[in-house]
């Protein structure tokens, strides 16, 4: 049985990681640390609290509170999932991407440190499992062939050099100190509970309400997208067979541009208003309730700072080393995804309207 720490798991894929653990493993314990930032939200773990799965509001670089909860719960496994995670907030702001992913990290990494190892309190058995992105080896031309765990880190935006300076430090604790790291670098993920600042949930509640769709650029940046889910079972298999000090690269193997995702999801909303008349009700603003296809709302707008042109995951190690294949295709993760949220107002709702910080 794992006793797990999960950090940053009031979000999106915190949240969505640890559903899928206590559906796998329903007898671990949990304890989830999450500082509860704009990003966070206790209603994304509804459902999974109570004795054996607590949410406590703690931040990571709270070291000493960290270091308590480690012994208190007799914790063997730490999932770090907690960061800044919007590129767009890290150019207009890249403080706090420093302080939570850099300092945040750190902080763990010590804290984990001193109860695993200093205090020798489980000490073969322990995990530090940190996640990562792909981001952090920069961008890709459209012939570049995709990253594997060997292509040298050449992070472009604050975001991505905050994260891959955490990777390096939980390197660094390997390599110096011999705690028992893994890392996984991943793809795009997309999936319920995601955050609507980001492309996917952000267009389709725009297309709800009517409201324009802004395509950075051209739109033809790539990205390489990956259910959430399937993410969560990559991470799962690291912890259960991965190498000690090893880094796995986790994606979909499923590359989009930015315009032929809006595009999709613009086809998709079609035809949900197409086959459902209560939406025309209920969301009278979409261009589908008043007979016009919801693509005449995109709108091309100033490109992002540094936009990376093409992200791409190649997954052979993780394939061949762990058997890991994603199991959502993406024409079934997408539909369920815009399912999610026409079933899921009132999440996003309160997320709109400020009331889920309340919660
Ligand atoms: P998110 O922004 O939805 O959630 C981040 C969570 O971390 C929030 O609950 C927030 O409250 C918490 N947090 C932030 N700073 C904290 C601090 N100092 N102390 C405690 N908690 C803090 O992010 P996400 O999309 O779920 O990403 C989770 C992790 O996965 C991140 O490390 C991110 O870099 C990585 N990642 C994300 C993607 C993606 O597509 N979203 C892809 C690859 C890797
Ligand atoms: O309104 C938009 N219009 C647009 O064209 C937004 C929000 C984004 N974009 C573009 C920028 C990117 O090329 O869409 C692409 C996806 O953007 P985001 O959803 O912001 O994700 P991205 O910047 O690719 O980063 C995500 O994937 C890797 C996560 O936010 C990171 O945390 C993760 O590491």
């Amino acid at each position: 049985m794992s006793r797990l720490l999960v950090t940053g798991a009031a979000g999106f894929i915190g949240a969505n990681f640890v559903r899928y653990w206590l559906q796998q493993h329903p007898n671990d314990h949990i304890v989830v640390v999450d500082s509860l930032t704009y990003a966070g939200n206790p209603h994304n773990l509804d459902g999974l609290l109570d004795k054996s799965c607590l949410l406590e509001r703690v931040d990571i670089n709270n070291t000493d509170r960290v270091m308590e909860l480690l012994r208190e719960h007799q914790l063997n496994t730490v999932v770090h999932f907690a960061a800044e995670s919007h590129v767009d907030r890290s150019i207009e702001g890249p403080d706090v991407f420093i302080e939570a992913n850099v300092l945040g990290t750190h902080s763990l990494l010590k804290a984990a440190r001193q109860v695993w190892q200093v205090e020798a309190q489980a000490l073969d058995a322990h995990r530090f499992h940190h996640v990562s992105t792909d981001e952090v080896y920069g961008t890709l031309s459209a012939e570049d062939p995709a990253f594997t765990e060997k292509t040298p880190y050449a992070p472009n935006s604050p975001y991505s050099a905050s994260k891959a300076s955490s990777d390096f430090l939980v390197r660094a604790y390997h390599h110096t100190y011999g705690l028992n790291v893994t890392t996984s670098n991943c793809s795009n993920n997309y999936g319920p509970y995601h955050f609507p600042e980001k492309l996917i949930p952000l267009t389709i509640i725009n297309i709800l309400h009517g409201k324009g769709l802004p395509i950075y650029g051209d739109g033809k940046n790539i990205r390489d997208w990956l259910y959430v889910e399937d993410h969560a079972r990559g991470i799962e298999l690291v912890l259960q067979k991965g190498q000690i000090g090893e880094t796995y690269n986790i994606g979909g193997v499923n590359e989009w541009a930015n315009i032929d995702i809006v595009n999709l999801l613009c086809e998709l909303m079609d035809k949900r208003f197409a086959a459902n008349i209560s939406l025309h009700t209920n969301y009278p603003d979409c261009p589908a309730a008043k007979g016009q296809a919801c693509s005449t709302l995109i709108e091309y707008v100033t490109d992002r700072a540094g936009h990376d042109f093409r992200y791409a995951i190649d997954t052979t190690f993780i394939r061949e080393e762990l058997g890991y294949e994603p199991a959502v295709t993406f024409e079934v993760g997408i539909e369920r995804t815009v399912d999610w949220y026409l079933n899921n107002e009132r999440w996003w709702q309160s997320v709109l309207d400020g009331s889920y910080r309340k919660a």
